[in-house]
């Protein structure tokens, strides 16, 4: 109050001075005040404006276009998004891994199974001699682990065939001798999958419900990204209504373009933009997500067939690659569900998700055993990163715990 009385005094005084007549002295005073305060306040919102504008919200505008698109299904025949080339990169520091620290990754993720499998076979071999009941509990502890029954039975006939040979006297023999055999059946199972023979090259991503598609489709974008390729994500569930919202975040998280309907919309139809979009934009790789549905479905599985076509229509030889999507936590069940896929569509390759929350990791052996159908990635967690190439040496040093 005091201030203010002060600077009244002054500005009366400065006015008089200037010549402003001394009964509107007083008044003059308070307009420019008040004039004073309202021109600090006005700078001082711009100020705070112009701070929050440089906040991350700013980001979201492709997000929100997204979800007005989609809320408008009608508005255009194509939901594409477009999202800005300064889109949020993903995350490659820690993609940027020495072989070392690959192996550390992939212990932990496969801690669970290295559990069940090595840490009981360690129990069982220091009892001593390698006789029936031994075998016996081996075969127990490889079933338990989810090998399978062709497969254990044929470790179990190893080892019986070497001991009774006297060749398994030491205990750290019968582990090598269960890890080469280990090692060898998943060598055929690995093999890298082609995406310079075509452009685009189709990825079509195919599985039960919720075993891991869509989250694996934004991590193999992010991966893809990476390694300098433009894709372009269809969101092809359209069943589900978070489905295509759940692969937008993806693709924003991944910095790719996704092609989007509305919920109900027909997935041919967005199959159709999405490779559409893909050979208008250039891209290098389409991936389009599918709905889950149950393998024994058999009208669902024709809706695959339908999809295929209407890509293979659109991009000679495409899908280049069908991806079937297997959760390891689902163990034998995993294997069925990839032999009745593969029996209605074309499948040439798989993915083993959320290796690292199960003790069932031994899936990966059965399969790799049992479907002759390369494993082209596993997935380890829920990051961006843990989608990793499937490789069968990495795999088995992790599996029986090995140091680097
Ligand atoms: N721990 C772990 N969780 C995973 C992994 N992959 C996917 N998930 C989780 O599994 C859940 C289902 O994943 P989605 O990608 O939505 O599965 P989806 O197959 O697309 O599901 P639908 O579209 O409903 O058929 C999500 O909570 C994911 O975070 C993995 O490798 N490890
Ligand atoms: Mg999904």
């Amino acid at each position: 109050m005091e201030v203010f009385s002060q600077l009244m005094v002054v500005l009366t005084g400065a006015l008089a001075h200037i010549g402003v007549p001394q009964e509107y002295c007083q008044l003059a005073a308070l307009a420019t005040i008040y004039l004073a305060a309202t021109l600090l306040v006005t700078v001082l919102i711009l100020a705070l404006l112009r701070v929050t504008r440089k906040t991350p919200a700013g980001d979201d505008a492709p997000l929100a276009a997204a979800e007005k698109a989609a809320d408008e299904p009608d508005a255009a025949p194509i939901a594409a998004v477009d999202m800005p080339s300064t889109a949020a990169e993903p995350d490659l520091s820690s993609r940027v891994e020495t072989p070392d620290g690959l192996l550390r990754r992939m212990r932990s993720g496969l801690a669970k199974t290295n559990a069940v499998l090595v840490g009981r076979i360690d129990s069982l071999l220091g009892g001593g001699a390698i006789d029936d009941a031994l075998l016996e509990e081996l075969e127990e502890i490889l079933i338990t682990a989810d090998l399978g029954m062709k497969t254990t039975q044929e470790l179990v006939q190893a080892v019986r065939l070497r001991a009774q040979r006297g060749e398994l006297k030491e205990v750290a023999t019968v582990k090598k001798l269960l890890r080469e055999e280990i090692g060898n059946r998943l060598k055929s199972s690995a093999s890298s999958f082609d995406l310079d023979s075509a452009q685009p090259s189709v990825i079509m991503v195919v599985g039960v419900n919720g075993v891991g598609k869509t989250t694996t489709i934004g991590k193999l974008a992010a991966r893809l990204v990476a390694e300098g390729k433009k894709v372009v994500i269809g969101a092809g569930d359209t069943f589900r209504a978070a489905a295509a919202e759940q692969l937008t975040i993806w693709g924003k998280r991944a910095g790719v373009d996704v092609v989007r309907h509305g919920e109900g919309a027909d997935p041919g139809a967005v199959a159709f933009d999405a490779a559409k979009a893909a050979v208008a934009r250039k891209a290098d790789v389409l991936i389009l997500d599918t709905a889950g549905r149950l393998h024994t479905k058999v009208n669902l599985m024709e809706e695959l067939k339908k999809i295929r076509r209407v890509l293979e229509r659109e991009i000679p030889g495409a899908p280049h690659e069908t991806l079937l999507v297997l959760d390891a936590t689902t163990g034998q069940n995993a294997l069925s569900q990839a032999k009745i896929f593969a029996a209605m569509v074309e499948v040439n390759g798989l993915v083993l998700t959320k290796l690292d929350g199960t003790a069932k990791g031994g899936i990966v052996i059965a399969i790799g055993a049992e479907l002759g159908i390369p494993v082209r990635f596993v997935g380890i967690g829920e990051q961006v990163d843990d989608l990793r190439p499937f490789d069968p040496e990495l795999f088995v040093a992790a599996l029986f715990g090995e140091e680097e």
